[in-house]
């Protein structure tokens, strides 16, 4: 395997912090230790945590005004891999890619996933796109894409979807992740019943071309582009979509598609109910955008999406099996330095969610003890996981400190010197 961060480096950084590791790892185990509870178990819980990486991430988003490039940005989708793959090397946290057709396309899929896994990544979901327009595409989407009133278009999106599904199986995703850009701006724009069936048939269309072991899975958003109406709008459209299409069919939880203050805890703990939990893309937001840090606004909320999480994993009724990716946009830093906070942040939460002392907190809601309840919570999310979390890093050969060993290998400077500069102009590709 060849990796882009020198061992040496991480090595040696490693070596200069080792011992405030153990003194913060030894002290932190003491104090679990009085609340019962086993560092080293909550360690190995972590060892086991991943989350996936968008390919699109790695470059710098940009909004519909402007994008500002940096020096150094990935343009294709290998070097894209490669700046994953530093997420993953440094984090340990990340060790599949998300990839987004057609921006990924290329002519080699088995070549591709070689390619990845020699730099120690595999593939997550594979996400679909008709929510732009391609070169040379036949069938504009500017009236929708599986929603469109014009059939061609409608199948165009179909063939778009079942030729993912067909490039995922070469890379061994398992997953298709689908998100339309469909809805309306102006009331009396579109029927919303017959938009709804007309996406219904096109979804199930490409359900049908689902392998055996694949789930496809439904991402709702409430706005943008279309800012009256959206045709999956929230996780009330999203879960009767994937009732009425079957098992396969899960609900996919973007954390900045929800109108702002929604509870969207509960959200998770209603899907997992009804065993249409798929996955989430982790993104935070202030006001009703799906574009920042994660956990950077309210990490309390992740923390609570996590405590749900918890206890979906001890009650798995239908099972647990939920997909986790990052999905942000990265306009003001570099993007590996946001992926790579980002994953820190959402394993604490994993973590802390993981500390919830369980019979605690049942005990306390059977007794309407309010104030119990939520101190088990809040005991939980108030410890510093980070010695718990850098150590398992550590142990799998990650960077005790991510973010200065990724500065001190100033990666991105060799890469602006190697990469073609990227263009202004507005958007994500
Ligand atoms: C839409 O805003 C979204 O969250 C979907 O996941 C897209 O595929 C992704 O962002 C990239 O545009
Ligand atoms: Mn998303």
């Amino acid at each position: 395997m060849t990796l882009p961060i020198s061992d040496e480096l991480i090595a040696e950084s490693n070596a200069r912090n080792a011992d405030a590791l153990e003194e913060d790892y030894a002290a932190l185990g003491r104090k679990l230790a009085r609340t019962g509870i086993d560092i080293d178990a909550v360690k190995d819980r972590v060892a086991g945590f991943s989350v996936a990486v968008p390919s699109w991430g790695a470059g710098r988003g940009g909004t519909r005004f402007a994008k500002f490039p940096i020096p150094g940005e990935p343009t294709t989708i290998h070097e894209k891999l490669e700046d994953c793959a530093v997420i993953n090397q440094l984090s340990r946290l990340t060790p599949r890619v998300s990839p987004h057709f057609p921006w990924d396309k290329v002519s080699d899929y088995k070549a591709l996933r070689e390619e990845a896994a020699e730099q120690g990544l595999g593939w997550d979901a594979v996400n679909s796109n008709t929510f732009q327009d391609q070169v040379g595409q036949a069938h504009t989407y500017a009236n929708g894409s599986l929603s469109a009133q014009d059939a061609a278009t409608r199948q165009q999106a179909v063939d778009h979807n079942i030729e993912c599904i067909e490039i995922g199986r070469q890379l061994g995703s398992t997953d298709l992740t689908v998100w339309v850009g469909d809805g309306t701006n102006f009331p009396g724009q579109q029927d919303f019943t017959r938009s709804l069936d007309r996406y219904l048939e096109g979804a199930a269309a490409i359900y049908a071309a689902l392998p055996d072991d694949w789930r496809m899975l439904l991402e709702h958003k409430m706005f943008e582009p279309a800012f009256y109406s959206t045709v999956i709008s929230d996780w009330g459209s999203s879960i009767l979509a994937a009732q009425e299409l079957g098992p396969k069919a899960k609900c996919l939880v973007d954390l900045g598609h929800h109108a702002p203050n929604v509870n969207i805890e509960q959200i998770v703990a209603r899907l997992h109910r009804f065993g249409k939990l798929g996955g989430f893309h982790f993104n935070d937001s202030k006001y009703g955008d799906d574009d920042l840090d994660s956990g950077s606004i309210n990490p309390h909320q992740l923390f609570l999406v996590f405590n749900e999480l918890a206890e979906a994993e001890a009650n798995p009724r239908d099972g647990f099996n939920p997909s986790y990716m990052i999905d942000q946009s990265h306009n003001v830093t570099d993007p590996i330095e946001s992926m790579l906070s980002s994953a820190e942040t959402i394993a604490q939460c994993f973590a802390k969610a993981s500390l919830v002392d369980r019979k605690a907190l049942h005990a306390a809601q059977e007794e309407n003890d309010t104030m119990m309840a939520f101190q088990a919570l809040r005991r939980a999310y108030n410890v510093d996981v980070a010695p718990i979390l850098a150590k398992a890093r550590v142990e799998a050969g990650g960077a005790y400190d991510v973010l200065a060993v990724y500065r001190d290998s100033q990666y991105r400077d060799r890469k602006a010197q190697e990469r073609k500069p990227v263009g202004l102009g507005a958007g994500i590709v």
